[in-house]
């Protein structure tokens, strides 16, 4: 008679070709795009849970490479690096990856970066509140105009009355910190260059709106934010856009086929130019949905990406484990 050995899941698991396990990660992570920073959020733990599951599959030399990818891939977008010199960066890369050192020294020097963010922002002299420049762009009638006026003054204007250029100031408690946000609401019809090339000077941050009864308003946010990367000429592409799907009240039936449609058009734009820094939030003006969280999240992705990660990261390189003695952690630390 037989004796049925029991079952040892993780170790058959872990005797799959390296092909296998990538094409379950595909699954749950697009290696070469991050959709949304709470997206990513949740790609790193995945990734960090799986890599951990067990040393054979995470010392095979195919998934090293492919977790080193993701890795360097997460530091980057963390945007704001200086890129002051991209050779350092690349000898950094490569002396953290022979040492087997990437995961962790990525996770800890994002995780102190938000450290810093936060403690940027409370040593902010006499609470001198920190300035948010946001321009809301989009085509004509989708709600920009609706919308900036909710969030300034909490009403919903039924009337339609094209822009030509409007702006407001509003003091805002974001994360328990003060902002003061000015909005600059532009033209769906743009006849003048002069003012297109003005506010996307002007703009730190980018409220890009569409709406849901015109598939064709989301198509049209390409050649806008185009037009940001070309004014804007950062090294990375992480200029904060927020956006936004409006008029939510005027979907009735097919409500997350619809949305998905505009999501997926959105997510075209995000890949095509290499977004790194964008949210998507779905508003209605009229039933006052959402509004404050565009603007808060402008801030919110600002802020992140106001501080320059390189030096952060070589600073963990150098002092890591007095750091980490340095840095209590925080319950609303998102990185784990
Ligand atoms: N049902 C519904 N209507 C909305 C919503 N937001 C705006 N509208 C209406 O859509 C029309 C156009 O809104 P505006 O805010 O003026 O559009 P805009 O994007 O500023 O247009 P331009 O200034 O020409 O570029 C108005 O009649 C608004 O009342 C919404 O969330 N739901
Ligand atoms: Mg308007």
């Amino acid at each position: 008679m037989s004796i049925k050995q029991p079952f040892n899941f993780l170790a058959n698991f872990s005797s799959l070709p390296p092909e296998i396990y990538q094409h379950i990660l595909s699954f749950a992570i697009d290696p070469k795009l991050f959709r949304s920073k709470h997206e990513t959020h949740s790609d790193i733990v995945f990734i960090a849970n799986f890599q951990s599951l067990s040393k054979k599959i995470s010392h095979s030399k195919e998934m090293q490479d492919y977790f080193n990818d993701f890795w360097w891939r997460v530091y980057e977008c963390q945007g704001s690096i200086s890129r002051k010199s991209l050779h350092d960066l690349e000898l950094i890369k490569i002396d953290l990856m022979k040492r087997g050192e990437l995961r962790r020294k990525v996770i800890l020097a994002r995780f102190i970066k938000f450290q810093t963010v936060k403690g940027t922002l409370k040593n902010a002299k006499n609470g001198a509140a920190e300035e948010y420049r946001m321009v809301v762009i989009g085509e004509e009638g989708v709600g920009k105009s609706a919308l900036t006026i909710f969030y300034v003054v909490n009403i919903f204007v039924d009337l339609y009355d094209p822009t030509i250029e409007d702006s407001y100031r509003k003091v805002a408690q974001v994360d328990n910190r003060v902002a003061l946000l000015e909005i600059m609401d532009t033209a769906g019809n743009q006849d003048f260059e002069a003012f297109k090339q003005n506010y996307t000077t002007f703009g730190n941050c980018f409220v890009a709106v569409c709406s849901v009864d015109n598939l064709e308003t989301v198509k049209a946010l390409r050649h806008r934010v185009e037009y940001i990367i070309k004014i804007k000429e950062r090294p990375v592409n992480d200029t904060p856009i927020v956006f936004v799907i409006n008029k939510v009240d005027l979907l009735e039936t097919n409500r997350d086929e619809t949305l998905n449609e505009f999501k997926k058009e959105i997510n075209l734009i995000i890949k095509e130019f290499s977004l790194l820094n964008t949210s998507i939030v779905e508003s209605s003006a009229k039933k006052g949905e959402n509004i404050n969280l565009i603007f808060e999240e402008g801030v919110r992705m600002e802020r992140f990406y106001r501080v320059d990660s390189l030096p952060i990261l070589q600073n963990v390189i150098s002092k890591d484990s007095a750091l980490l003695q340095e840095i209590k952690p925080s319950k609303r630390c998102f990185i784990m």
